[in-house]
């Protein structure tokens, strides 16, 4: 039987299927998507938990034309698989190929970018109001998860839709999961609404109320539907959405193709903000996925039969190895606390959860929540470690600034996914953290050149006192030793750990690549000597002023924009000291928007890598000795 997706170049194809056939139109997706996922890595219980609903949005609305916005955007390889990129699916999430996120740069039918979760209702908003006020006619829609509705921003968008009342669908994809289980009072009052149970409720009091009336109540109640409709419709209006002035519909049944269809179909006809309240269940169809949504909400690639990784490695991630350290650190103060905002497991803190439930705080896809109550938290004694991406700690910039930094509260930032991040493209790079942070009056900022000293930068950094911010990859551990007991590190002091001439000072996970570059310039006579700065702040001021003074080259390393990054601090400190005549090289990552890719081409692409290091510090050096630039000598430039 031939298949009916090869059929499908586009929406408009999609339509011409009688709606009897899109079941299996959606069984061929999702194989295609386990099949993609398995080889490639990617978000495949999200994606499974939606085929019915994309395809029912597909059938029903009208893309370009209507927009539809897809939040944090994890879940639109349907969508992507239907608009026009069937065969440049094969290339998600590799370099050249399809962004695992929508993006307006790929297709006209992704109608906004998303990545970071909990926006969509506020753009949609924004497109809809600019719609009217522009007089245009077409539908916007919002597909939000629960998990997304957790975000406070989500709620801010609410808020203004209630008031402003244009027309708008939010479809609420609700699966009882965000990577993990949804967490808090508004997931629990979901969960009531899909139960159906508050309707239940509502019926048997109303029953018992009419009864109560003499002559009309029994009589009332007879009429069955009639009356179902009518406690609809009067009890109805107390739900949480119907107070803020947008219309709910359902709960409905997520997977079936023909009530999704009628709803959509329904909702299109209201004049007004409307959500409807579909039910879906993630993971679907895929059983390992069925078994574990968690696991493979976002997955590295893995062998379809089992389900099982297709690598595996004995060296742990750092951000196993920052859970581990976790759970020593708590052994050794009570006052140690762990947060997540909605990443338990992703930060490696599922350990941690399990044998301190009483210690550990899952708040949500809510950052800046998080970060203000760990303010909280330390104001009162405790010492909160809170762990959250790079690319996600954005968020709550001014919590970072107003309620911990000005205070001086103890609070400890564990970064996770600082740097560059493999596949999952532009919205998810960890690479603004040193620039965020930098300014921030009081804080500390650390980053590891391995997993060991990330061991003896968490353990110090809840001894100094003070905010402070550990930053580290996204990726496996270098496979080093782990010490047995913590090492108190000095604040502030960086570790010489090579001689040399001129001076490479690394920050992080550029110490490892500096080190080779170093070795490989030694064979050409460029003598450097490798420091691992440990600190962006405080700097080592005493060693680079060392080899300032004395005239030599300076040339910093890191894995985050230069733009007010580590290279910047370190300008500004020869800036203040009078330069000396200090030859200074900053290499970093440029404020451009770069394309998906590993964290190895990414580094390549901007000269990160050790062959790009190599060739970036001769050249500094080459020009020094005026052979640069087609060999003329530059006046004004110090030879060497
Ligand atoms: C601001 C922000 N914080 C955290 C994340 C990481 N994240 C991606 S998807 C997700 C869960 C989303 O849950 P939900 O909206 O219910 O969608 P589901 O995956 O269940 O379909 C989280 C926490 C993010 N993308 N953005």
């Amino acid at each position: 039987m031939s298949k009916l997706l090869e059929g499908i170049q586009g929406p408009r194809d999609l339509k011409k299927l009688p709606e009897r056939s899109l079941e299996r139109l959606a069984a061929e997706i999702r194989a295609l998507i386990v099949d993609v996922v398995s080889r490639n890595g990617g978000h495949l219980s999200p994606n499974l938990g939606v085929v019915e609903l994309t395809l029912a949005l597909h059938y029903v609305f009208d893309t370009p034309r209507d927009k539809i916005i897809w939040d944090v955007g994890h879940q639109a390889y349907t969508h992507k698989i239907l608009t026009g990129r069937r065969e440049a699916f094969r290339g998600l999430r590799r370099s050249g190929g399809l962004c695992g996120f929508p993006s307006r740069e790929e297709s006209e039918h992704d109608a906004y970018n998303t990545g970071h979760a909990s926006t969509a209702l506020s753009a949609a908003l924004g497109l809809a109001v600019s719609r009217d006020r522009k007089n245009e006619d077409y539908h916007v829609l919002a597909v939000v998860g629960d998990g997304s509705l957790t975000g406070g921003v989500a709620w801010e968008a609410l808020n203004q839709i209630g008031q402003l009342r244009d027309r708008l669908i939010i479809v609420l994809n609700y699966n009882e999961m965000s990577i993990s289980p949804n967490v808090g009072a508004f997931s629990k009052y979901l969960t009531y609404l899909a139960s159906g149970q508050h309707y239940l409720r509502i019926k048997d009091h109303a029953k018992l109320m009419l009864k109560s009336i003499p002559g009309i109540g029994p009589r009332v109640i007879k009429y069955g539907r009639a009356f179902e409709d009518l406690i609809k419709k009067t009890f109805f209006p107390g739900l949480v959405f119907e107070e803020l002035g947008i219309k709910y519909i359902g709960p409905v049944q997520g997977h079936s193709l023909p009530s999704l269809i009628e709803v959509f179909n329904e909702a299109k006809k209201y004049d007004g903000p409307v959500l409807v309240h579909c039910v879906t269940q993630k993971g679907r169809g895929y059983p390992p996925a069925q078994a574990n949504p968690e696991k493979f909400h976002g997955s590295s690639p893995f062998i379809p039969a089992t389900g099982e990784p297709r690598h595996k490695s004995d060296v742990p991630s750092y951000s196993q190895v920052f859970g581990r350290t976790m759970l020593k650190a708590a052994a050794a103060d009570k006052r140690v606390v762990a947060i997540t905002a909605a990443m338990p497991d992703g930060t490696g803190l599922g350990a941690f959860a399990k044998a301190h439930p009483e210690r550990f705080f899952d708040v949500g896809i809510a950052e800046q929540h998080a970060v203000n109550f760990a303010a909280g938290l330390a104001a009162n004694g405790l010492k909160p470690v809170a762990a959250i991406y790079s690319t996600f700690l954005q968020r709550a910039y001014d919590q970072v600034f107003h309620d911990v930094c000005l205070q001086d509260l103890p609070v400890v930032f564990a970064l996770d996914r600082a740097g560059i991040v493999p596949d999952d493209g532009p919205t998810h790079q960890g690479v603004n953290d040193i620039a965020y942070l930098r300014h921030m009056p009081h804080m500390i900022l650390m980053a590891p050149k391995d997993e060991n000293d990330l061991q003896h930068m968490l353990f110090s950094a809840l001894s100094y006192g003070h905010p402070a911010a550990v930053r580290f990859p996204k990726s496996l551990g270098e496979g080093v030793k782990l010490d047995r007991d913590f090492k108190p590190l000095p604040l502030g002091k960086a570790e010489l750990l090579r001689a040399g001439r001129h001076l490479l000072l690394a920050y992080g996970s550029m110490v490892r690549p500096a080190l080779a570059a170093a070795r490989r310039l030694a064979r050409e006579g460029i003598s450097l000597a490798v420091a691992d700065a440990r600190f962006a702040k405080p700097l080592d001021e005493e060693l680079i002023l060392r080899f300032a003074r004395t005239g030599r080259t300076v040339v910093t390393l890191e894995e985050g924009v230069l733009a007010g990054g580590f290279g910047s601090a370190v300008r500004e400190l020869l800036d203040r000291e009078g330069r000396f005549g200090v030859r200074f090289l900053a290499l970093g990552i440029p404020d451009v928007v770069y394309p998906v890719g590993t964290r190895e081409e990414i580094k390549a692409l901007f000269g990160l890598d050790v062959g790009g290091l190599v060739r970036r510090v001769r050249g500094f050096f080459d020009e020094a000795r005026g052979r640069g630039a087609g060999g003329r000598s530059r006046p004004g430039v110090r030879k060497r």
